[in-house]
């Protein structure tokens, strides 16, 4: 069973002046919600949302008003065979509540993943912020995560070629704090006045309706071409970060430059970053596609399993902190959201470590009505002027009522703090909150007749906006513009596509190939590998070859690049661990197949922090030699791209009766194209012989399987597959 989080040991939040609430009239839930937040001896404010999901608490069937249902097989009709009577309140609302139970997707980000977890700050920085979470180390909250696709609907598959959206709320003891990101550090555009143009030619065409949850296509790349200060992210969304192996082994990134505020109100930028402590790992192009036909919701599967097993995930919370002048000193404006600061020049602090331990009870409830605000900050830490965090500070409040239907989207117990909170806002649609009294004003002096006149301000502890803003002065216009570092495009494109080992270049090449040769635009292909000319002409050279087109001449650089030291922070390659933890070997048995050893492989696996799935070509029980097995999966239904590593245990009979089995010969043939260890015994050497499968330091005796690990061996790329 997942544990609880812990009880964080800061202090009690300050609570309003107004009577304390007897702990009685408080539901038990929320009393343990409140206490696991604040600590013990926390005060619950009378007002306290009832914020503990409402759980059907009948054994008997009723329907939505407690009536008692007596057959629920059957609408009541007049004889036998006469018509339904309009009386049937029970199929009446039975039928009524399904017609509406779809709410709006998201019109970005629809298909999502979640879970509940716990943050803990493992370093206190009060010298860098007075947000509560960091004063001391050891402090907790709970979390809820949701990970996202960003252009595919609610139903598309999780391994598109796409950013993965990475939404934290953290329900500190001084409101939520939201950190809406990506698990890319950049983005497309510049100004959140694009974002609809964006959004309008990544999705499908509009009079096709199609691509669903694909970039390949005439309006995306028509877009891209024409939008420069795209180049940097499309080097990001080309490479492997856009087709990752599992949620759990992606970093995370705030995007934005915020600040934070220490008790002095002096306030520093900073960069936010999660880092996977299973570290960083993809799939390849290849295997995404394929795994979206065996398994649409693996990335989904795989978080809910691992949880489920206890395999928790967890990341660390780093922040890059720099000040207005080393700002100022840079080659990048750190307002420009398609810009990021190399790990090399600002390191990462890591203060915090967040560990998804608890899986929804109800995704729906949960998952879907999850409501992100990046305008949910706490106090200690704050925006800046980037224009695209502007942007999305108006956005995201206004697309939770269209979505969720109401302005009180803040009671559904997801998205409600678990902190006390109080004002004087009231009514709207699906209040579930009662105020007491009639202060529903301020200022009020009710309190001087004895009445409850309500909360008040509390500046001392209340929200406050960072007072100095450099880069406005009281003569600045009102202008339509964007500073002149925005105009660098290239610089960071190059940097990233540099940082890249041969094979992540390689990679790079041949996404942009595969995209841009479904653009049916000829001038678009052209227009977009002009630009590329301006990143890396070999880069240029490789996708006009792959397309082969002519290698048009340079787009201009509104700004001519600048080089930039390569990152190596930047490459997945360069920082892959050689880990079993969360990761899963596949092993194909067959009848006779030896127990012993099967047991013996799938020992030493788990004994490394891996797991084992067993696949065979029949589910039920097969004879082995030392009994019977059962498989957990049927070879046509586990293909190989299920798994990070393969193993085989065989009888040269069944392995010679295999070669004549498409899946078998398949399962392997993808194992050694995408690069993976394959470990096997004599037995199975025919069935490798017949997938093509050489011998490399990758491919090894089952006794080496632990030994060798589960990396990817991409120097056996060249071999078996021709990259761009
Ligand atoms: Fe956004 C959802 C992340 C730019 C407007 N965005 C959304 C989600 C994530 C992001 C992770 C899903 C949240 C969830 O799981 O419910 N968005 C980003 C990042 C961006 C970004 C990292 C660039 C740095 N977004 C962006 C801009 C705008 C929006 C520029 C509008 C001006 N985003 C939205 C939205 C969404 C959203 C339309 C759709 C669903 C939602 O808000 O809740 O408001």
């Amino acid at each position: 069973m997942p544990q609880k989080p812990k009880a964080p040991s800061h202090g009690a939040a300050s609570v309003s002046k107004s009577s304390q609430a007897p702990r009685s009239n408080v539901p038990q839930a929320d009393q343990a919600v409140y206490e696991a937040v604040v600590g013990q001896g926390g005060e619950l404010h009378q007002n306290l949302p009832s914020n503990r999901n409402i759980r059907p608490d009948s054994q008997a069937l009723t329907d939505n008003f407690g009536h008692r249902i007596a057959d629920n097989q059957n609408s009541l009709r007049a004889g036998e065979r006469g018509p339904t009577l309009l009386e049937d309140f029970i199929l009446r609302e039975k039928i009524f509540h399904f017609d509406h139970e779809r709410i709006p997707e998201r019109i970005v980000h629809a298909r999502g993943s979640g879970a509940h977890g716990v943050f803990e700050c493992t370093k206190a920085i009060p010298e860098l912020t007075k947000a509560s979470i960091f004063q001391k180390a050891g402090a907790t909250c709970p979390v809820f995560v949701r990970f996202s696709t960003v252009a595919g609907g609610a139903g598309s598959i999780d391994t598109p070629r796409d950013v993965r959206g990475f939404a934290v709320k953290l329900y500190t003891d001084t409101g939520n704090w939201d950190l809406v990101g990506n698990n890319i550090p950049v983005f497309f555009i510049q100004d959140a006045m694009k974002f609809p143009d964006l959004v309008h030619s990544v999705k499908m065409e509009a009079d096709r309706g199609y691509p669903q949850a694909a970039t390949a296509h005439d309006t995306l790349w028509d877009f891209i071409g024409l939008m420069p200060e795209s180049m940097h992210m499309i080097m990001w969304a080309m490479s492997d970060r856009a087709i990752p192996r599992s949620f759990r082994m992606i970093e995370g990134f705030g995007v934005h430059t915020f600040r934070l505020v220490n008790a002095k109100g002096e306030g520093r930028f900073v960069k936010f970053h999660w880092k996977p402590v299973l570290g960083i790992e993809s799939t390849c192009w290849d295997e995404a596609v394929k795994i979206a036909g065996a398994d649409p919701d693996f990335l989904r599967r795989d978080l809910y399993e691992a949880i489920d097993q206890g395999d928790f995930p967890a990341w660390d919370l780093g922040i890059q902190v720099f000040d207005e002048d080393w700002a100022a000193r840079q080659p990048y404006d750190v307002l420009d959201a398609t810009k990021l600061i190399p790990e090399e020049e600002v390191p990462v602090q890591i203060v915090g470590r967040m560990t998804l331990n608890r899986n929804p009870d109800n995704f729906f409830a949960e998952v879907e009505q999850a409501a992100f605000l990046p305008s949910n900050v706490i106090p200690g830490i704050d925006f800046t002027n980037d224009p695209l965090l502007q942007g999305r500070l108006f956005s995201y409040l206004d697309t939770q009522k269209s979505r969720l239907g109401t302005t009180n989207f803040h009671q559904i117990p997801i998205n409600a703090p678990k902190c006390p909170f109080h004002n004087f806002q009231r009514d709207g649609m699906m209040q579930t909150m009662v105020p007491t009294g009639r202060a529903n004003y301020e200022p009020n002096s009710l309190a001087e007749a004895g009445e409850d006149g309500g909360p008040r301000a509390c500046p001392e502890m209340g929200f406050t906006s960072f007072p100095a803003n450099a880069e406005r002065n009281d003569a600045a216009q009102k202008l339509r513009i964007r500073a002149e570092l925005f105009a660098d495009h290239y610089s960071q494109a190059r940097q990233f596509y540099r940082s890249q080992t041969r094979s992540e270049q390689a990679h790079i090449a041949s996404a942009l190939v595969f995209e841009l040769s479904k653009v049916a635009l000829e001038h678009v292909r052209e227009r977009v590998v002009a630009r590329l000319r301006n990143i890396d002409e070999d880069l240029a050279k490789r996708v006009a070859a792959g397309l082969a087109i002519k290698l048009p001449s340079k787009a201009r650089a509104a700004r001519e690049p600048v080089e930039m030291a390569p990152s190596d922070a930047l490459s997945i390659h360069k920082q892959a661990k050689n880990t079993f933890a969360g990761r899963k070997v596949g092993l194909l048995f067959a009848e006779g197949s030896d127990k012993a050893a099967i047991d013996k492989l799938k020992a030493e696996v788990e004994k490394a922090g891996g797991s084992v799935f067993l696949v065979a070509p029949k589910v039920g029980g097969i004879p082995v030699k030392g009994g019977t097995l059962k498989a957990d999966g049927q070879l046509a239904g586990s293909p190989s791209v299920l798994f990070d590593a393969v193993a085989s245990i065989l009888m040269p009979k069944q392995a010679e009766q295999l070669t004549r089995e498409g899946a078998a010969v398949q399962w392997f043939m993808d194992a050694y194209g995408h690069c993976k260890t394959i470990a096997h015994c004599q037995g199975s050497q025919v069935l490798l012989d017949k997938a093509g499968v050489e011998k490399d330091e990758g491919v090894v005796p089952v006794e080496a399987l632990v030994k060798t690990g589960v990396r990817r061996h991409w120097e056996r790329e060249p071999k078996v597959r021709m990259l761009a």
